[in-house]
């Protein structure tokens, strides 16, 4: 039942068929299914494997458009049962949001629900976000980490301009950097001066995690906020 109901939910993204996926998505949760997986297995591997076909060139963008209403609209259900998994205290701020240019949000919408899973609270700027944005909140909040994500290989560019302007504001011995996005990679992480790179949702957790206990050794061991 239950990898049936994956199958469905693969086909109805790629098909970009909401009543199917959203069937599939409400079965799969009553089933039980791990919401993580829901959203790994179910919905990203279907828009992965959506933009190979737009690669090739078979398939186009309204079809991609859909698909990500799709995709928003079945996360949205699952986030519930996702968050419902956490119950940790929220211990450290993270400032997330999509760079300057960037409208892809799927992915940073994950991260964020699996970080407030981990029990981080997240202040989710949304997408689009200019860098002076990034540097307002991130002096106005104080985060312990700055979640940077990008889609583009033009736009994954700005992550290193929002390292610079946080440097520039003298923000950054205060805080942990971490970015991702699809053609984000390690190296490129560490070319920007970024502390940290995730490739995925759960990585990003496990990442988020260290760079907050370094943050909290960095201001003598306290891991409040602020
Ligand atoms: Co766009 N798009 N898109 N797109 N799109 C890509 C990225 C592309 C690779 C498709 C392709 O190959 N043709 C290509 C980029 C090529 C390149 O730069 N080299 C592309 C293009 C070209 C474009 C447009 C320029 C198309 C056009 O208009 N002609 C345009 C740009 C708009 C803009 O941003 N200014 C565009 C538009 C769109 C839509 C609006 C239609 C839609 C986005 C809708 C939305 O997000 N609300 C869209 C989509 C859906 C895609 C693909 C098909 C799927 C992306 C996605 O959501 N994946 C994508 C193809 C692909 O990536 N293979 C593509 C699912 C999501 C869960 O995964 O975002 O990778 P992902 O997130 C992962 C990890 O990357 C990581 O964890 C997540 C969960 O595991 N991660 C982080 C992400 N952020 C992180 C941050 C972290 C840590 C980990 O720390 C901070």
């Amino acid at each position: 039942m239950v990898e049936e109901a994956f199958a469905r939910l693969h086909e109805a993204v790629l098909n970009a068929d909401e009543e199917a996926a959203v069937k599939a998505t409400r079965d799969l949760l009553d089933a039980g299914a791990e919401p993580q997986a829901i959203l790994e297995r179910g919905l990203t591997e279907a828009m992965t494997e959506l933009g190979r076909r737009w690669n090739r060139g078979e398939a186009f963008l309204p079809e991609v458009v859909a698909a990500a209403e799709i995709f928003k609209t079945c996360s949205d259900l699952v986030e519930p049962a996702l968050l419902a998994r956490g119950g940790r205290k929220a211990g450290h701020l993270v400032l997330m949001g999509t760079v300057k240019g960037d409208l892809h949000d799927l992915g940073k919408n994950i991260v964020t629900a699996m970080l407030k899973t981990a029990g981080f609270e997240v202040s989710d700027l949304g997408r689009d976000v200019p860098t002076e944005r990034f540097v307002e909140e991130a002096a106005r909040l104080r985060p312990k980490i700055v979640g940077l994500s990008a889609l583009l290989t033009t736009t994954m560019l700005e992550q290193r301009t929002v390292i610079q302007a946080l440097e520039a504001a003298g923000l950054r011995p205060d805080v942990r950097v971490m970015v991702g996005g699809a053609p984000v990679t390690a190296a490129w992480a560490d070319e920007i001066g970024a502390d940290g790179y995730a490739a995925n949702a759960a990585e990003a957790v496990e990442v988020a995690l260290r760079l907050a206990g370094a943050a909290a050794q960095d201001t003598g061991g306290r891991d409040t906020d602020g």
